[in-house]
């Protein structure tokens, strides 16, 4: 069917035209990120229809042909005829770029964070798609083709009067996307659940209707949260000790801003807390994030002053201080948000600040003061972090001057290499001083240098500073990867360009190398971040047939071989139980030759940094369930075979 819309087609048709053209500049990137982004960028709609109190269930479906399917129970996108465009609501919202919203009036538009562009760039980023309007008992339809309208909004049939909503399908176009147009699951379940958590009611139902082979139903989630980011609170803490039992929720809206917060301590020592400004991850914070802290120091400071649990002679408690063990969220929403920074991630509406100061200062100090238990508790808590602040900088301070005046002395145990160019040179950290030992023997001296770790490493997720800083291994580590750490971390100093943990291939060593990464991501996270650490893989089995030898790194492999060369009789299989039972030979033969040895490269999702955070807190935390899930599935943190 052809239609003449004449010169503002024309127009509309560029716009589209101009996205599928650029299509980086309107969802950041066309890697599967992009491709996630489209299904986010619909649901924000449904979800500022939930917002706005007409939507309570919103149903996204990953159809069998990677295709997605978004539906909500809101009042329908409208139909009526848009007197600018001389189009229907829906086909403008669809085909006009930065339409989304603006028509029809009365419309709660919170949504538009970074790429918040909407419903037309998917269309145009689509190879085709369709909307379905449940609304005064009809069901009305139109269809596009990257971004062209295949014919004028049609009614197809009738619904039940009470039934209201929209449906949308679109299939992602390949030829935009052309690294990947297949969905992962996990992903949307992550960003799924984090909607739901952030939209106190709302009902978030993900499907995949992509069967396995032998697969029988289709996998379906369900988020559902009536207390919102307070059980997002309570999900943060699920593996750790929560000191008391409430999570504190304040809620209030001030200078055009709604605010949320939700709160509890644990009995670590780290915070962990998450911003949000209209639903989006604010990684980098921002003014709501500076008014909530503000609002902590100062309100609790208050009432351990006027409580005397801290007396006239003893200094303020640091923000820091009160927020050790803090798991918190801060979600803003306000209609235009201003972002700041090299990534535009950090919020500088400055509005923001006053109201989650103000809402926040108010309803805890009354919390507290009808909670008096709760906040002894924390003040007391605080008032350790600040005794052990207090010794630690002292330890610090000690070791500073020690190496000031010494020049850097390396520990003792570190078998150093001789090339002293980074680029060339690679450190091992390994478990044990007999595995140290052969590891000493066998290396590459002028590049590969040892430190051995004696006894159990410190899990710095339940220790403070001030025995951090005491630890030995810890100490050596910092003093030979020669960076320092924290405010002193200068990766211009960085002696060695693989730091590879060589533990044992059992439980116990995947338990090691994760306090070992844990040290690592708390301390000196752009080791990571850069792609500097990695994790070396030494052989599960050693099978030796007619003088030939294989080795095998998985069970899997073990029985590649077996069909290979036959399984006889005379085989000997050596199961390898650690790096202690391999002589240096063969430790370098498998493990450590360059030419031959498989190394992991530990990464981290920079998108999804909270859920790396949550992962090593799951790990080291208390509980010993989500522990032992977590080694189980260890394999998902490092990625990148690097051989
Ligand atoms: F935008 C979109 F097409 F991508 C899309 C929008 C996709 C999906 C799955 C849902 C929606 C959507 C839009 N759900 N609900 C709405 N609501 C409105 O557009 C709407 C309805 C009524 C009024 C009004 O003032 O009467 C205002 C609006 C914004």
């Amino acid at each position: 069917m052809s239609n003449e819309y004449g010169a503002d087609q024309i127009q509309i048709l560029e716009g589209l035209e101009a996205v599928r053209k650029r299509p980086g500049m309107y969802i950041g990137t066309t890697s599967s990120r992009g491709l996630h982004h489209l299904v986010y960028e619909i649901v924000d709609n449904s979800v500022d229809e939930a917002l706005a109190g007409y939507c309570d269930t919103i149903q996204v479906t990953i159809n069998e042909d990677n295709s997605i399917t978004v539906i909500d129970n809101g009042r329908g996108i409208p139909v009526g005829i848009n007197k600018k465009a001389g189009l229907p609501a829906v086909e403008v919202v669809f085909t006009i770029l930065h339409a989304g919203g603006k028509f029809g009036g009365g419309g709660y538009k919170v949504s538009g964070g970074l790429h918040g562009v909407g419903a037309s760039v998917v269309n145009a980023l689509s190879d085709w798609l369709e909307v379905e309007i449940y609304q005064d008992s009809k069901i009305h339809k139109q269809r596009y083709e990257r971004g062209h309208v295949c014919y004028p909004l049609k009614v197809i049939g009738e619904c039940p009067a009470e039934q209201t909503g929209t449906k949308v399908t679109f299939k992602p176009d390949a030829t935009i996307f052309q690294e990947t147009t297949v969905y992962e699951f996990d992903v949307l379940k992550q960003r799924l659940r984090e909607m739901a958590f952030l939209t106190k009611g709302l009902k978030i139902i993900l499907t995949d209707l992509r069967l396995e082979e032998d697969q029988e139903k289709p996998k379906v989630r369900e988020f559902h949260y009536e207390g919102g980011i307070k059980e997002f609170v309570t999900y943060l803490n699920r593996s750790k000790t929560a000191i008391y039992e409430d999570v504190m929720y304040f809620e209030g809206s001030k200078n055009n801003v709604y605010v949320e917060v939700a709160m509890q301590h644990n009995d670590s020592y780290t915070e962990s807390a998450y911003s949000f400004v209209n639903n989006i991850n604010t990684p980098e914070g921002g003014t709501h994030l500076i008014g909530f802290r503000n609002a902590l120091t100062k309100t609790f400071n208050d009432y351990a002053r006027s409580n005397k649990l801290l007396k006239d002679n003893e200094p303020n408690l640091s923000g820091e201080d009160i927020r050790e063990g803090l798991t918190a969220i801060v979600s803003v929403k306000i209609e235009d948000p201003q972002f700041e920074g090299q990534t535009k991630q950090k919020l500088g509406t400055a509005e923001a600040r006053g109201a989650v100061d103000g809402i926040v200062s108010e309803q805890l100090t009354y919390f507290l003061e009808q909670n008096p238990t709760v906040a002894k508790l924390i003040c007391e808590k605080s008032i350790l972090a600040q005794r052990a602040r207090d010794a630690a900088r002292k330890a610090r301070d000690l070791t500073r001057r020690k190496t000031a005046l010494e020049g850097m002395a390396l520990p003792g145990k570190l078998a150093d290499c001789s090339d002293k160019d980074p680029k060339n040179c690679e450190i091992y950290i390994v478990e044990g001083d007999s595995a140290g030992g052969s590891a000493k023997t066998a290396r590459s001296r002028a590049t590969q240098a040892i430190l051995p770790l004696r006894g159990k490493i410190l899990n710095v997720e339940k220790a403070r500073l001030d025995k951090i800083y005491a630890n030995a291994e810890i100490k050596a580590m910092i003093t030979a990867f020669g960076t320092g750490i924290q405010d002193d971390f200068d990766i211009s100093k960085l002696r060695y360009h693989k730091i590879i943990l060589m533990t044992d291939a059992d439980v116990d060593g995947a338990h090691i190398a994760t306090l070992l990464l844990t040290f690592i991501y708390r301390f000196m996270p752009e080791l990571i971040k850069q792609g500097y650490v990695y994790l070396a893989q030494p052989p599960l089995y050693k099978l030796e047939k007619n003088k030939k030898v294989w080795y095998a790194y998985s069970d899997e492999e073990l029985n590649k071989i077996l069909m290979e060369v036959g399984r006889d009789q005379n085989n000997k299989i050596q199961r390898y139980k650690g790096l202690g039972e391999m002589d240096p030979e063969q430790l370098w033969e498998t493990t450590m030759d360059p030419e031959r040895r498989i190394l992991l490269r530990v990464t981290m999702n920079e998108e999804a940094e909270s859920e790396v955070d949550l992962t090593f807190t799951t790990l080291m935390g208390d509980k010993v369930e989500p522990r032992r899930e977590f080694i189980e599935e260890n394999a998902k943190f490092v990625k990148n075979l690097d051989i």
